[in-house]
């Protein structure tokens, strides 16, 4: 092997394992940036609050709620940090906080010590679907059914193909 190929190939397996250690930090459930600049796109939910929608690590309000079907915010963060989501209840006219904040990630982040938030990553895609009820609810009809709150988090710019459908 040449020196220079040599020196590539020891290269790779530190990058490897710097990689391996990244990931190995990372809490599961989490949604991970898959850019430096990432869209968050608010998608068709189904649920009677406003779920307010807002960053908590760094914390930061988005300013839009699980009801603006379409909507979109740019956020900065750095590809393969996790970006802390959040949505924090109100009823359905916007002035009662009615629970929460309920956090993405692991369920001890959470009152109820539930996982709140599903994420499912396809490419550079992830879909994220929150639960607004406490635990507490989940016992009558077919709750937790995740259909809350529903995001696509893609890199800004033309939106990935491979965007998992809900
Ligand atoms: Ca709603
Ligand atoms: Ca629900």
């Amino acid at each position: 092997m040449k020196p220079s190929r040599l020196w590539a190939a020891s290269l790779s397996t530190a990058l490897v394992i710097i990689i391996a250690s990244a990931a190995s930090a990372t809490p599961p459930d989490a949604v991970i940036a898959p850019a430096d600049t990432v869209t968050i796109e608010v998608l068709e939910s189904n649920s009677d609050f406003v779920n307010r929608l807002s960053l908590w690590g760094p914390s930061v309000d988005l300013a839009v709620t699980d009801d603006d079907t379409g909507a979109v915010r740019t956020v900065s963060s750095r590809a393969g940090r996790e970006i802390k989501l959040q949505i924090t209840p109100y009823d359905p006219t916007n002035t009662v906080r009615v629970g929460g904040p309920w956090r993405s990630g692991p369920g001890a982040r959470n009152s109820d010590g539930q996982v709140h938030a599903r994420v499912t990553t396809v490419g550079n895609c992830s879909l994220v679907e929150f639960e607004d009820l406490d635990a507490t609810d989940w016992a009558a009809t077919d709750e937790p059914n995740f259909v809350d709150a529903v995001l696509h988090i893609y890199p800004s710019g033309p939106k990935p193909t491979t965007c998992p459908a809900p």
